[in-house]
């Protein structure tokens, strides 16, 4: 029989109800998963990711045989594999001839290109359909973006809150508050109690994919030890599972916290598995309020969580398309670094860098504070090229993909497209890092030390990087105080900073 349609399903895409297989036909139509080199290559990813993606990929593919379909699986191993998507949409057209070809959009506009670019040189109808695992289409966003002055993401999610339902109660938020982020910001002491994380044994097929990373990526970025992230629906469920019982219920309380010891808090750790797939974003909320409903949960953990997800990640994702393909390349505040090759080694005496980065290549992970406060704060104030910490924030967690990676890096963090949606810049001095964590308890440099030998550095920095862009600042509400803090202090003072943050910058590579 001849075939109907070939539908092409990525690594992040591995959803059964996925667009692409609406209407599908288990007895015409062909799916294609492809592991192409292209992808696992355009930046170093970390092995773990490679391997997490792999993994997934191919048992979501033996799900879909046993569920009845008909599976074109592409080994990166396979002799004739081109290594690309266009050059396996190619070859599975030439050797399969369908009617049609059938995409769920891709998540960042590199693939998207390449699609369109295929599709429009083919012989083949080619249809690529909306993404509707998320919440708000591209069209809904761009409606309510469109004329604002301002776009920011609270009021994005109020709305987010009344289109679900998720906690309201009639027209109101549950408990009077939209927001509960001021009891959400408390320091974690190390004597806590932390649950301990679940964690899943390899099976046969991830063992087989472990091999395969170790042998084709020596050279890519992180650990391959200790993998234990879930690989299938089953197993991210039961991850899910577990936040729930036992970590979401102090989430909100310890959201900011960072513990040397504990890097993993009471973070759900389920970003992997919503990006990729394989749990559904709105169930995993819908989970969340029903632990609050059942009384197992506080309101502030509870709301804190579901606005990460209805609010930041459907936020941050339409600013992505809304912004365009050329986002990436944003340079706002003209900041030119190289990265310093610590980022990718951990090898720094700054205490706070080297947990966050020594956690990152260990684990594939780190949590929103320490991306944003600790490597994203230095990069912003260090001036660090904006381009390279993208592709750095890309390559190392097995959560990133661009679309919810690029507005977090470019935006939020580096403010390199001068305040989209960004009220301010996430610039610190040491003290938020010392308030926060504690790390600085067994830091070479001294947290309460403003400048001189030994003074830490985000200390110097921080008025380093105020001063360089006061133009741009100083007027801004929001940080406008700390500008009539430095014109208060006496000018041998301010010279210091500034010399103590000169000589820091010309000897970052050794910091
Ligand atoms: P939790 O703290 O348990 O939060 C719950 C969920 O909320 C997450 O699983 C995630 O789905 C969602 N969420 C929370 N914050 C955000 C946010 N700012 N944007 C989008 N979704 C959010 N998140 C990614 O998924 N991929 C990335 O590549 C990524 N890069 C980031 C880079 C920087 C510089 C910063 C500051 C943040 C980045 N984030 C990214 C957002 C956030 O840090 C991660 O989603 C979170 O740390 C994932 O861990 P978790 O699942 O334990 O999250
Ligand atoms: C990230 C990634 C990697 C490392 N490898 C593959 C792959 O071999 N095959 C695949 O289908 N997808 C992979 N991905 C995910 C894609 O890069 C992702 O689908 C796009 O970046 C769009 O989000
Ligand atoms: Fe980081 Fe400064 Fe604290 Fe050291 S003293 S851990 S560099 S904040």
């Amino acid at each position: 029989m001849s075939i109907r349609n070939l539908i092409l399903i990525l690594g992040d895409q591995l959803t059964p109800d996925i667009s692409s297989l609406k209407n599908a036909d288990k007895d015409r139509d062909v799916i294609l998963m492809c592991e192409v080199g292209d992808e696992a290559c355009y930046v170093p990813h970390h092995k773990k990711k490679i391997a997490f993606l792999f993994s997934a990929m191919r048992h979501f593919a033996e799900e879909l045989k046993d569920a009845g379909w008909t599976v074109r699986y592409v080994k990166l191993t396979d002799d004739s594999n081109s290594n690309s998507f266009s050059g396996e949409l190619t070859r599975a057209t030439k050797e399969l001839s369908p009617e049609k070809v059938v995409v769920t959009e891709p998540g960042e506009w590199r693939v998207l290109k390449s699609l369109r670019g295929w599709g429009a040189q083919a012989d083949y109808a080619f249809e690529i359909r909306p993404d509707d695992r998320f919440l708000c289409t591209h069209d809904e966003f761009e409606n309510w973006a469109t004329n604002r002055k301002t776009l920011r993401m609270e009021h994005f999610y109020r709305e987010m809150r009344v289109r679900t339902g998720l906690l309201m109660e009639g027209d109101d938020p549950a408990g009077g508050k939209w927001n509960y982020d001021s009891e959400n910001r408390k320091p974690a002491s190390d004597d806590l109690f932390i649950p301990k994380r679940i964690k899943f044994k390899p099976d046969d097929i991830t063992k087989d994919v472990l091999e395969l990373v170790e042998e084709r990526f020596p050279d890519s970025f992180g650990k391959l030890e200790n993998f234990w992230f879930a690989c299938t629906r089953a197993d991210a469920e039961k991850a899910l599972d577990h936040f729930i019982e036992d970590a979401l219920h102090d989430f909100g309380d310890y959201q900011d916290a960072m513990l040397e010891a504990h890097k993993f808090l009471y973070h759900s750790l389920l970003s992997t598995y919503i990006n990729s797939g394989l749990l559904d974003p709105f169930e995993v909320c819908k989970r969340a309020e029903r632990a609050y409903l059942d009384g197992k949960a506080p309101l502030n953990a509870v709301e804190g969580f579901i606005r990460q997800i209805i609010g930041w990640r459907e936020f941050i994702r339409g600013i992505y398309w809304m912004q365009g393909e050329h986002y990436v390349q944003r340079n706002e505040l003209d900041a030119h670094r190289p990265l310093p090759a610590y980022f990718w080694t951990g090898d720094t005496q700054m205490a706070c860098m080297k947990a966050v980065i020594t956690q990152t290549i260990d684990e594939a992970y780190a949590h929103h504070i320490q991306r944003l406060m600790v490597t994203g704060n230095f990069a912003l104030i260090a001036g660090l090229s904006p381009h390279e910490v993208h592709e750095w924030y890309l390559a190392v967690y097995a959560d990133a993909f661009e679309w919810v990676e690029a507005p977090n890096v470019i935006g939020m963090s580096l403010f390199a497209d001068g305040g989209v949606f960004a009220s301010k810049p996430y610039a610190s001095s040491g003290s938020y890092i010392h308030k926060m964590s504690d790390y600085c308890e067994n830091c070479q440099y001294s947290v309460s030390k403003k400048t001189g030998e030994n003074a830490c550095p985000f200390n110097s920095l921080y008025w380093h990087f105020l001063i360089r862009n006061k133009e741009r600042f100083s007027r801004n509400g929001r940080v406008n105080r700390a500008y009539a803090t430095w014109d208060r202090m006496d000018a041998d003072k301010r010279s210091e900073y500034l010399k103590t943050a000169e000589h820091y910058l010309d000897s970052i590579e050794t910091l």
